[in-house]
């Protein structure tokens, strides 16, 4: 056997231009896009090359159905199983936890595992509503979720645009669900997991976390972690985690072997393990102090940007955030969020309409737009970055069309001074 390092082999962006040019334009086109615009939507981040190096790679193509130690193919003892392993035991050093599952493909997975371990059609199970910040899997009608259990919504308060825990506990009591979830995709306070923890443990029912778009932020330190309170905690690796698309699953003693046997064969086959690999390398980073650094830039950004639309006349729902995000009522300056996305996105801000609680707009119009600011955290822009970026967000909205064009320019400078991933 030789014993010099193995060269690398790895993605040829070379072969794919000549090969395939439709597709290597669209890569640059993107990352284009990528680096000319601002990037406020609140689930979305840059991944690092470290990153992106390990799920382009050849672990690709290895099946490796099962887990660390117990596969049904071969070939994955000397490579496969030491990484996966890896991946677990970083996981759960990172958030204190007992047990990981790093196999999930995305949050929905995630959430779906959950449930098959936990609850049957039909069960009830009690999460946060759509409208109010709640995910498509905590119960949309339409999505898997709502079709086949018993959904008791929980919502805000028409008054503070905050959960209610009153309201959480008559729910809870009134209906006796199997499954509580603590969780959301839109809502920019801090939960109060003790309070979840002693309601589930009133009623008897399972307590799961969807941490998907704060968990980043649990990981620096700058937001309370629901791992000590929760039975469950899934959570997305690409969000404020910055990590690759894909999903873990965090549970205590009892929870492991069901969530295991929920991911593998409930309802996954062979893992991404490449994926998987990438997720290594994201909790790795996520283990720096300078991630606490990042965690807690991304806050210092959010509630600078809250901030500056407050001064300009604009309505942050649920006051002041606590999260990396926060939804804005647009409805003060004569707009719907679908007028505010479409006029952001002439100016090369790149942001999303939103629901805000009780609206009365349609969802696919909607009163509010959704700002987050893990990408330009990541960009290391500061408070004064996004100060100034909430007067630019202002023109947009409120301007001409020469406005919008003028503002795309002054977009391209910041981003400039701020590479998402370094030219040349
Ligand atoms: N769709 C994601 C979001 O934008 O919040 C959550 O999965």
């Amino acid at each position: 056997m030789s014993t010099a390092a193995p060269s690398y082999y790895g993605p040829d962006f070379g072969a794919l231009q000549a090969f395939d040019p439709e597709v290597a334009n669209g890569l640059l086109a993107e990352l284009e896009r990528q680096r000319t615009g601002l990037q406020l939507i609140a689930s979305e981040n840059f991944a690092s090359p470290a990153v992106l190096a390990a799920q382009g790679s050849v672990l690709n193509n290895k099946y490796a159905e099962g887990y660390p130690g117990k596969r049904y193919y071969g070939g994955c003892e000397q490579v496969i199983d030491p990484l996966e392993q890896l991946a677990i035991d970083r996981a759960k050093q990172l958030f204190g936890a007992h047990h990981a599952n790093v196999q999930p493909h995305s949050g929905a997975s995630a959430n779906i595992a959950a449930y098959f371990a936990t609850v049957k059609p039909g069960e009830k199970v009690l999460a946060m509503s759509l409208p109010h910040g709640g995910h498509l899997t905590h119960g949309m009608a339409i999505n898997f979720s709502g079709k086949w259990f018993d959904i008791v919504p929980y919502g805000l308060r028409e008054d503070t645009e905050t959960i209610d825990m009153d309201q959480v506990r008559e729910l809870a009591l009134e209906h006796r669900p199997k499954l509580i979830i603590a969780g959301w995709s839109a809502y920019a306070k801090t939960l109060d997991f003790e309070a979840f923890r002693a309601i589930a443990d009133e009623v008897g029912a399972t307590l799961m976390c969807d941490a998907a778009h704060f968990i980043g932020l649990v990981a620096g330190g700058v937001h309370p972690s629901p791992v000590p309170y929760c039975d469950i905690t899934t959570f997305t690796t690409h969000k404020t985690l910055r990590g690759p698309r894909g999903a873990i699953i965090l549970t205590n003693e009892q929870w492991a072997k069901p969530i295991d046997k929920a991911v593998f064969p409930g309802t996954q086959g062979g893992p991404l393990e490449h994926v998987i690999a990438a997720k290594a390398v994201a909790l790795k980073e996520a283990m720096d102090p300078s991630f606490k650094e990042y965690a807690q830039r991304i806050l210092d950004d959010i509630r600078a940007l809250a901030s500056g639309l407050t001064d300009r006349g604009y309505r942050i729902v649920s006051g002041s955030p606590d999260t990396h995000l926060f939804l804005a009522d647009v409805t003060p300056k004569g707009l719907t969020g679908a007028e505010a996305e479409a006029r952001c996105d002439e100016a090369g801000i790149v942001l999303n309409k939103n629901a805000i609680p009780y609206d009365q707009n349609p969802p696919a119009v909607a009163s509010g737009i959704r700002a987050g600011t893990s990408c330009v955290a990541t960009q290391g822009m500061g408070p004064d970055e996004l100060t100034h970026i909430a007067g630019l967000i202002d023109r947009a909205l409120t301007g001409t069309d020469d406005d919008r064009a003028a503002v795309r320019g002054e977009v391209r400078d910041l981003v400039d001074r701020f590479p998402a991933y370094p030219v040349g």
